[in-house]
């Protein structure tokens, strides 16, 4: 997005030329976060759906009116995309790309491997080490190739590492390829779109800790061998209360070493039942992490997992939690909407400061 070149700009000049750029046509966006965003040069993001994207327009009114890129909450993923071997379903990819290009929006592609939402043929099959490489290169030259020069940053490789520890993760690529399948990956990608940013997305890493030293010993390696890895995504999968203090140290320990980083899948989840004042108190998590992403010159964006309380993942993987995004079930916006506005309404930082 050209909105880039604005970040940084402290003058009143360029935060109006921000908001010439990023006003839509049809009217402004009513929390103004997209022209927010944009004065600080980063990207605010959602998770979507297919099926709500092509028949919901409350779901896309929000989508477009609060936020700056997309990410595919599931389309994107290996199941859909070739549900079996050499047969490519580009429906779902298709819809969010073409929803987010008539709305202006970057995309976050998502993702290419991971050990979960595999197809049947791929999980069950059993492959040698030749044969699984040319399974990886055709699908990921495909997917990152049909959409190359159009999407952001590929989430390259999802969750490496152990749940809790900070072994890698014993997952099909690992078990065939060895530990190099992560750079094999990340060429194969990049050989795919020379231009897209190319990350590894995990979670558990944003308080630091040993989970998170073992990505940046991974992530060190990789740039110390030349390596097309470009970014750190910070999943941010966060409980209510317990959100880390110091995400923006960790973050800046992975762009001293030249990467970006940026928050891929910002939830809050909070037990039932929801006060009021939780909700308040949750409007501050999300005003945090914003600002976390705004101290660290490197952090690109900042994508909440979920267009609304209806949309989102978490009342059916952790029941007993609700309330975990920014809109309720009805699209109203909540407080921590707000959060988020407030975060970024500060000034933007000079770049010579950073
Ligand atoms: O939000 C996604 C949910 O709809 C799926 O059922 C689930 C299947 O594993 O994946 C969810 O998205 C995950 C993302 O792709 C990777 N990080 C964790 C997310 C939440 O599980």
């Amino acid at each position: 997005m050209a909105l880039a070149v604005l970040a940084g700009c402290a003058t009143v000049s360029v935060v109006a030329a921000a908001l010439a750029v990023a006003l839509p046509e049809d009217g402004g966006p009513e929390s103004g976060t997209p022209v927010l965003a944009a004065v600080h040069g980063v990207d605010l993001g959602v998770a979507v759906a297919v099926e709500p994207l092509r028949g919901d327009d409350e779901y896309r009114d929000v989508v477009t009116g609060n936020y700056t890129s997309v990410t595919a909450e599931n389309t994107m993923k290996w199941e859909y995309v070739q549900p079996e071997r050499g047969r490519f379903d580009w429906s779902g990819p298709d819809t969010v790309m073409d929803f987010a290009e008539r709305g202006g929006l970057d995309v976050r592609g998502h993702t290419l491997l991971w050990h979960n939402q595999l197809p049947a043929w791929l999980e069950q099959g059993s492959f040698g080490p030749q044969e699984l490489r040319q399974v990886m290169r055709e699908h990921v030259g495909e997917l990152v190739g049909r959409y190359e020069g159009r999407v952001t940053a590929w989430d390259v490789i999802n969750e490496p590492f152990t749940d809790e520890g900070a072994e890698l993760r014993e997952n099909l690529w690992y078990g065939v390829l060895g530990e190099d399948y992560i750079a094999e990956a990340l060429w194969v990608a990049h050989e795919a779109d020379p231009e897209a940013r190319l990350y590894i997305n995990e979670f558990g890493i944003e308080g630091g800790g040993a989970k998170a030293d073992a990505l940046y010993a991974l992530a060190e390696d990789l740039v110390d061998r030349g390596v097309p890895l470009h970014g750190i995504g910070f999943q941010s999968h966060f409980v209510h209360g317990q959100v880390p203090e110091d995400l923006a140290s960790t973050m800046r320990r992975f762009t001293d070493l030249g990467l970006e980083v940026a928050v891929t899948e910002l939830d809050v989840r909070v037990p039932e039942p929801v006060t009021d004042a939780e909700l308040q108190a949750q409007a501050g998590e999300y005003r945090h992490v914003v600002e976390s992403c705004l101290d660290v010159p490197g952090c690109v964006g900042v994508t909440v997992w979920g267009v609304g309380d209806g949309h989102s993942w978490i009342p059916e993987w952790f029941p007993g939690y609700t309330a975990a995004t920014p809109f309720d079930e009805e699209y109203r916006p909540k407080p921590a909407l707000e959060g988020i506005v407030e975060a970024l309404s500060r000034r933007p930082t000079p770049p010579s400061s950073g």
